[in-house]
């Protein structure tokens, strides 16, 4: 709907439905280093995966070269890849996450 205010001529768009936040899947990418052990880690203390999924995930990049860790609302992303980050670069893994939009 549209309701013009004619001494200051604004506009106001009404919608009566309402957008779902779009979602971001986060990303591991294979690398030569980081210890297998490590991304099972990853994928348990961060994306809460279970011990058996978490293998299966990190196998799958390591042939495959990338996969999905996890798909969260954009805020959440961010920080899941950070936290990630941090923590590789702490322990001098050069495993890499990255966060992108869903289609
Ligand atoms: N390719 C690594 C190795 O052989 C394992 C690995 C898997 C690294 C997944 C990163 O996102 C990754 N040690």
């Amino acid at each position: 709907m549209t309701r013009r205010d004619e001494q200051h001529s604004t506009q106001t768009l009404e919608r009566t439905e309402t957008e779902r936040p779009r979602l971001f899947r986060v990303l591991l990418l294979n690398d030569d280093y980081t210890p297998m052990d490590f991304v099972v880690l990853v994928l348990r203390r961060y994306f809460r995966k279970a011990e058996q999924d978490a293998q299966l995930i990190m196998l799958a990049v390591h042939h495959k070269g990338q996969g999905v860790a996890g798909v969260y609302p954009r805020d959440v992303a961010e920080t899941k890849v950070a936290q990630v980050m941090g923590h590789a670069q702490r322990e001098g893994h050069p495993l890499r996450v990255v966060a992108e939009p869903e289609a």
